[in-house]
């Protein structure tokens, strides 16, 4: 068995959400935010058997698109605003992370 950790951006998670759901598999939303942006993200937690592992990547990957997004014309340290030159980043599709699970307990 194995533990997907897919973060994705927040204006495709429902996509992701719905269309995992819709195949049978089970999925944990979780609230997050990236640490470069600091902006919401939504990370999800799927317990899947291993040759399921493919099926859920392709999902993920249909429904998470790429992103331009500018960051760095304003950042506030200690109440103060600083200007910097603003930089466009891509972010996404999706970050996803595939971890062994040693055993998994519904009780
Ligand atoms: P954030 O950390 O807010 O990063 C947003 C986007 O900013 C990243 O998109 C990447 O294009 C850029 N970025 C991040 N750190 C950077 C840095 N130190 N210098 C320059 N650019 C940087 P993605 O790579 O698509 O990541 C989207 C979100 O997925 C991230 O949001 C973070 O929440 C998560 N993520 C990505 N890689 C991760 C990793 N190795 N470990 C944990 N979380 C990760």
């Amino acid at each position: 068995m194995k533990l997907l950790l897919a973060i994705v951006n927040n204006d495709d998670s429902a996509a992701v959400a719905n269309n995992l759901t819709a195949k049978g598999h089970i999925a944990t939303k979780l609230s997050t935010t990236g640490g470069f942006l600091k902006a919401g993200n939504t990370t999800f937690l799927i317990g899947t058997d291993d040759e399921k592992v493919e099926e859920v990547i392709g999902i993920i990957k249909t429904f998470s698109h790429k992103r331009k997004q500018v960051v760095g014309d304003e950042t506030e340290f200690d109440f103060t605003l600083f200007k910097s030159v603003p930089v466009e980043v891509t972010v996404g599709g999706a970050a996803i992370f595939v971890l062994d699970v040693e055993n998994f307990i519904k009780c």
